[in-house]
């Protein structure tokens, strides 16, 4: 059901080459999106409409979801559901309200100052999947960040559902209403990352776009990057748990199982010096799995090449594997979890100790959802308040301050080749002969 690699012995020298690790493939989905951009970007609305109608089988009156539409799903919406998303959205704030950035002056001389000012992109269109993955807890993970950094203007896209009269799913309507969030598209795939990046006569075009989406809204957002800001190409889930005799086998394979739920191409991977976890782990899988909702895909997923159970030589081997497969998300069951989770260098979110597991992060923790896949957690980080602000420079310089600068400037600009850069300063002490 799942493959095992053992690295017992010495690490290898590239450790990522033998790490199992899912692959979504941009690059080929490019150039069957590259067409469908162009069409947006040359004939707007129209366009987006006639692939709605050929992509997902919708014909669209109008791209924009009407208020009522909005307010139906959220009258609509189980009580049980509306509580639950109620409360991810409270500890989503509490985290991500901290997060907020104060902007700092600092006096570099008497009379110079730099200030570094942040401030939230102008328009934010934030991309919600649809088909199988209907996921109201990403509209939470995308909005509250953007709507925490200050974005002024805030639009979500989702594909349209044929069994929804052509409207995105229900749920996600009710957690938009829910946010407060009035602009919402039935426009899913790449036609809707370049919506936002062109704009139509019925969306006016968006600073950024981020969410996930499956491989066309991918290869769109690396497309369009430049044009349009992007948060990330989202790759399929991913779960890494690095555990000890200590975890409990049943734990672990639920945990593994619940990221697997996801996708075919989803990633689980145990990392384990411990031989009878192992084991234990292997034995417990094809019960749980043979229980569960989506069995077919669980298993797929699982016994996939991206998916496995690495053997270690002892917990400092495991942290090496863990820091250089950089998982989305990393599990820490052992003893002494919270010291080993702060030697984790790499993880797009760590969770901690037996009460923390993965599907927590995913809709409750407070803590964001929408993190670095496919080891992109070695230099990325996840959605945050962050990721919709830009820190600007403001550099305030006096006369005094500027003189005393001025020979560095000189020198500098004579080093590189590049005399006009110090005549600009120069020329604020000469007098002028007119
Ligand atoms: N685990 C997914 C997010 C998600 N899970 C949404 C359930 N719904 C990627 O972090
Ligand atoms: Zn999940």
């Amino acid at each position: 059901m799942i493959s095992r690699i053992d690295l017992r012995g010495s690490l290898p020298e590239d450790l990522r080459d033998v790490l199992p690790r899912a692959e979504l493939d941009v690059e080929a989905a490019l150039s069957r999106v590259r067409p469908l951009c162009d069409d947006v970007r040359h004939r707007g609305v129209a366009a987006v409409r006639e692939l709605t109608a050929r992509l997902d089988g919708v014909e669209l009156a109008t791209t924009r979801v009407p208020a009522a539409a909005l307010e139906a799903a959220l009258a609509g919406l189980d009580p049980a559901v509306r509580a639950a998303l109620a409360e991810s959205i409270r500890r989503a704030r509490l985290v991500h309200r901290d997060q907020r950035r104060t902007d700092t002056v600092t006096q570099v001389v008497p009379g110079g100052t730099v200030t570094e000012r942040w401030v939230p992109v102008d328009r934010v269109g934030l991309y919600v999947p649809g088909g199988r993955a209907v996921y109201p807890s990403s509209v939470v993970m995308n909005v509250v960040p953007a709507q925490e950094a200050g974005v002024p203007s805030l639009a979500v896209t989702s594909p349209p559902q044929a069994d929804h009269g052509g409207l995105p799913h229900p749920t996600i309507l009710a957690a938009c209403a829910m946010l407060g969030v009035e602009e919402v598209y039935a426009v899913g795939g790449a036609q809707a990352v370049a919506m936002f990046a062109y704009g139509t006569e019925e969306c006016p075009p968006a600073t950024m776009v981020t969410g996930p989406g499956n491989v066309y809204v991918a290869a769109a957002k690396r497309l369009l990057k430049g044009r349009i800001g992007i948060d990330s190409e989202a790759g399929p889930t991913e779960i890494a748990v690095l555990a000890d005799d200590t975890a409990d086998p049943a734990h672990v394979a639920a945990d593994l199982i619940s990221q697997a739920e996801h996708d075919v191409i989803a990633a689980a991977v145990l990392v384990t010096p411990s031989e009878a976890l192992a084991e234990a782990v292997e034995k417990e899988l094809p019960g749980q799995v043979a229980a569960t909702r989506h069995a077919g895909r669980i298993a797929e997923a699982l016994a996939g090449r991206q998916s496995g159970i690495v053997l270690v030589s002892d917990l400092d081997a495991g942290l090496a594997v863990v820091d250089a497969y950089a998982a989305e998300h990393l599990e820490i069951q052992t003893a002494g979890a919270h010291e080993v989770a702060a030697r984790v260098r790499n993880a797009g979110a760590i969770f901690i100790g037996p009460y923390a597991p993965v599907s927590l992060g995913d809709y409750l923790a407070g803590s964001n959802h929408v993190l670095p896949t496919g080891g992109c957690a070695c230099h990325s980080s996840g959605l945050s308040v962050q990721a919709f602000l830009r820190g600007i420079h403001v550099v305030d310089y006096t006369r005094d301050a500027l003189a005393e600068a001025a020979p560095h400037v000189y020198a500098l600009s004579e080093a590189e080749d590049l005399p006009a850069h110090g005549a600009a300063v120069r020329a604020r002490f000469e007098e002028r002969s007119r």
